[in-house]
């Protein structure tokens, strides 16, 4: 199967993206042809700094290098280093409805989010995100649940396409979604029922390349209700719900068996505990990025090679939509 995802450089890496993709990723590239970006176009799509920005790049690469992706068996580089991708949205652009792209959750959440800058680059990120997709002929997106109707659009962009300019035949793949049984939205320690997101207050992520100190102190703050029972319950206590899916992601225990272990403990003793699988569970990521950063030419090297790969199927998908939309 051919398989396509990828992360913006728009904030550091959570645990909330590890546990909904990356970590997914880590597992399909083991059968599965796969191809990971850093997107970086659609990060331009809300305010940033021109000067962070390839910073913010290149400590994604380390995520996905540190999280266990391999450049031998994945192709892996940077969105804007293959045009292909912004000729394909374009095309795709002249056939996808407005009205889909205005009733998209995350345009909707982003607008609110960022009322000075509601761009057209906002409403159109779908369609980027589609062209991705495509370009490669996608079988698969591993994702976590935020972006699931985006992938929707792209099966309907992929079927429109077809009807269209294929003679009904499949050119484009409709792909699926791939998303992990639970850890599919991680939610906010700030305010659990939002979910974690990189582009917001620090506070409420633990990215994954946080200090010790800092991720003892994030969880112990974490927003949680007033009882102090440890039990998981989704509606009556969110917050603490959401630590329990942490911890039973990191540990590979059950929820129902980390319940019995903090019988009678009380929430500070569980966040305790918790910060500390955290703090061990992250600790080759912090070493790791120590080690990549000191290997400037080997991670340039990574990017190069997987660019070269990106281009030479991106550029024959793009010869032929050219050729079915009459463009040559
Ligand atoms: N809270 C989450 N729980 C599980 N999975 C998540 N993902 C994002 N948040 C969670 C998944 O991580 C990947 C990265 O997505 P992205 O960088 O394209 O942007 P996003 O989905 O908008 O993620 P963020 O963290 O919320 O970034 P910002 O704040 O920049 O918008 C995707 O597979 C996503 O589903």
């Amino acid at each position: 199967m051919r398989i396509f995802s990828g992360i913006q450089p728009s904030g550091a890496i959570h645990l909330g993206n590890y546990l909904g993709a990356l970590k997914q990723w880590v597992n399909l590239q083991e059968k599965n042809e796969c191809i990971f970006c850093i997107v970086d176009w659609h990060a331009l799509t809300v305010p940033y700094n021109p000067q962070e920005l390839q910073k913010s790049i290149s400590e994604k690469l380390i995520a996905y290098l540190a999280a266990g992706i391999d450049p031998n068996k994945s192709i892996i580089f940077v969105q804007s280093q293959v045009k292909e991708h912004a000729e394909l949205a374009w095309l795709l652009n002249t056939i996808c409805p407005i009205g889909e792209l205005e009733r998209m959750t995350q345009y909707k959440d982003k607008s609110k989010k960022y009322k000075d800058n509601i761009n057209a680059g906002l409403l159109n990120y779908p369609v980027l995100m589609a062209a991705d997709i495509l370009l490669y002929k996608t079988q698969a997106v591993p994702t976590g649940k935020d972006q699931e109707q985006h992938v929707e659009l792209t099966r309907t962009l992929a079927r429109k396409f077809n009807q269209k300019f294929s003679n009904k035949e499949e050119f484009f793949p409709e792909p699926d979604s791939i998303m992990p049984e639970y850890g599919a939205k991680i939610m906010s320690l700030t305010d659990p029922k939002k979910k974690m997101s990189k582009s917001d207050d620090p506070k409420s992520y633990i990215s994954l390349f946080d200090a010790p100190e800092s991720i003892t102190k994030k969880i112990m703050s974490a927003e949680t209700d007033s009882g102090k029972d440890v039990i998981y319950n989704v509606t009556k206590k969110p917050g603490i719900s959401n630590l329990l899916v942490i911890y039973s992601l990191l540990t590979e225990k059950s929820i129902k068996d980390i319940e019995t272990e903090f019988r009678g403990k009380g929430y500070g003793e569980f966040k305790k505990s918790l910060a500390q699988v955290v703090i061990n569970y992250l600790e080759p990521f912090r070493r790791k990025k120590k080690e990549f950063e000191t290997k400037d030419s080997y991670v340039k090297e990574i990017l190069e090679k997987g660019q070269a790969r990106a281009r030479v199927i991106a550029e024959a998908t793009m010869k032929e939509v050219r050729e079915k939309m009459g463009l040559i």
